[in-house]
């Protein structure tokens, strides 16, 4: 736990040193990831895969309406009431601190948050345009609030960016909706220009509320967006911060829901991103599944809240198959994260302050997951998350190594046996735990993925 808030800061020392670097790429438009060896980029991951857990924050004017961001204007709210919101979005309650503390309480290590959504509007102070959080009754730069609380309690900052903005009139809105203002008269819609505002927003972003964990995008699916566009934009964030991690959504190739990134074309972007979904066990590429911790992205009344039991098994059945979970809250519209969502969150920070030893730092298997659970392991340990035992004792494939000691995570010795065909791990009822039985294993030697 202490090495990790360390090497997290000195991670963020890192990024801080690297922010003021413009290297070829902006110039030239090449991709830095095609100069990258494997080593570079796993230097470049390694606090990311560490921190195994995170929170997602989707907000904003649309709160006050208490519908989805990614789909109501224009549904649910007619275009000229959803892009008027703003008027009176006065999230008084609002403080960074309480978001971080929570974070924090439930052992998340970094935060991305909605800097810019398909609805277009802005949650910091940008130049380009009014529609931002600064012409609100509040106000105030909330990006630039979050990125020094976060700084401050050891917590990486990241933002969420969407490449599609059905409010800018220079998107190509023929595919959907109207947008919220109107250019010029005289003035067609000009894509080229259009990526041009979101390369200042990044620009602002990075630059000034930076340096950021992440550069989250979505919205890469429709028309107007292309591979060329996505390969010279993952270039132009690189060439700000170098440093930078960014997910598939940058560009075209991320396949449905699942998230992975086809192979077809060389696609840019660093990870997978499977959404509403526990990623399929792959150790191979790095993978970030988004869930939300109640239905929807945004908030809404009374949405249903997923279970600690739910949250748990989805952490395990995530980090168990090698990927990070990105977990996600909205916020109400008086700036709070709602009580018994933060309640939830604690819990899992209470859980994780058991059972953090077999979350934090470590990589997905040897086992694969299945019905019974998943596996994890570090160093000479694997840590096997019983979720459902099939009976007295669970039977699991074999491995290379040597089993040399076995126990409950901080608990009693565990009955493990082990030959050439199978390991089989026995647990009396008593000693098992209502949601996650952790079996440590030991090992003569490391596993290897
Ligand atoms: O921000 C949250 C949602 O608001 C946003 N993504 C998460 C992280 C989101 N917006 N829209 N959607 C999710 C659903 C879109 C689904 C589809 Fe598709 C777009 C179906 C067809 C096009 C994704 C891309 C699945 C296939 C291609």
């Amino acid at each position: 736990m202490q090495s990790l808030t360390r090497s997290l800061s000195a991670v963020a020392i890192l990024i801080g040193l690297a922010s003021g670097v413009v290297i070829g790429a902006e110039q030239a438009g090449q991709q830095p990831s095609k100069k990258e060896t494997q080593e570079q980029f796993d230097a470049r991951m390694k606090w990311w895969r560490d921190a195994r857990f995170a929170m997602f924050i989707h907000w904003g004017p649309v709160s006050l309406k208490g519908t989805e961001i990614g789909w109501s204007r224009g549904k649910q709210v007619p275009e000229e009431e959803y892009d008027n919101l703003y008027k009176r979005f006065n999230p008084e309650k609002f403080s960074a601190k309480q978001w971080v503390d929570i974070a924090k309480a439930a052992g998340m290590k970094y935060m991305v948050l909605t800097a810019k959504h398909h609805d277009g509007f802005c949650l910091w102070d940008t130049k380009t345009t009014s529609y931002n959080m600064m012409h609100t009754p509040f106000k105030r730069d909330v990006v630039k609030e979050l990125a020094a609380e976060c700084k401050r309690q050891g917590i990486v900052f990241a933002t969420y960016y969407s490449i599609l903005d059905w409010y800018h009139p220079d998107y190509n809105v023929s595919v959907r909706g109207r947008p919220g203002y109107k250019l010029p008269a005289g003035q067609a819609p000009d894509l080229d220009r259009y990526v041009k505002y979101m390369k200042t927003h990044l620009r602002e972003l990075i630059k000034d509320h930076g340096p950021l964990g992440i550069l989250w995008f979505d919205g890469e699916w429709e028309k107007p967006w292309t591979h060329r566009r996505g390969q010279d934009l993952y270039a132009y964030v690189r060439s700000l911060q170098p440093d930078i991690i960014i997910n598939n959504r940058v560009d075209k190739g991320r396949s449905g829901m699942a998230g992975v990134t086809k192979t077809d074309e060389e696609y840019a972007g660093d990870y997978d991103t499977p959404e509403q979904q526990v990623g399929k066990f792959q150790t191979g590429r790095p993978w970030e599944t988004c869930m939300t911790i109640c239905s929807q992205w945004a908030w809404k009344p009374n949405d249903k809240l997923k279970s600690l039991e739910e949250c748990i098994r989805i952490l395990v059945n995530t980090v168990g198959g090698d990927g990070n979970l990105l977990l996600n809250v909205g916020p109400m519209p008086d700036g709070r994260i709602e009580p018994r969502q933060a309640q939830r969150l604690r819990e899992i920070g209470q859980w994780l302050e058991k059972n953090g030893q077999s979350i934090y730092a470590t990589r997905g298997g040897p086992f694969k997951p299945g019905k019974w659970g998943a596996s994890t392991h570090k160093d000479n340990k694997v840590y096997v998350h019983v979720l459902n035992w099939p009976g007295d004792t669970l039977a699991l494939p074999p491995i290379a190594q040597k089993i040399v000691g076995s126990s409950l995570l901080g608990g009693p010795k565990a009955a493990v046996k082990q030959t050439d065909q199978e390991i089989t791990i026995s647990v009396p009822t008593s000693d098992r735990e209502p949601i996650d039985t952790v079996v440590v294993l030991e090992l003569d030697a490391p596993v290897r993925n």
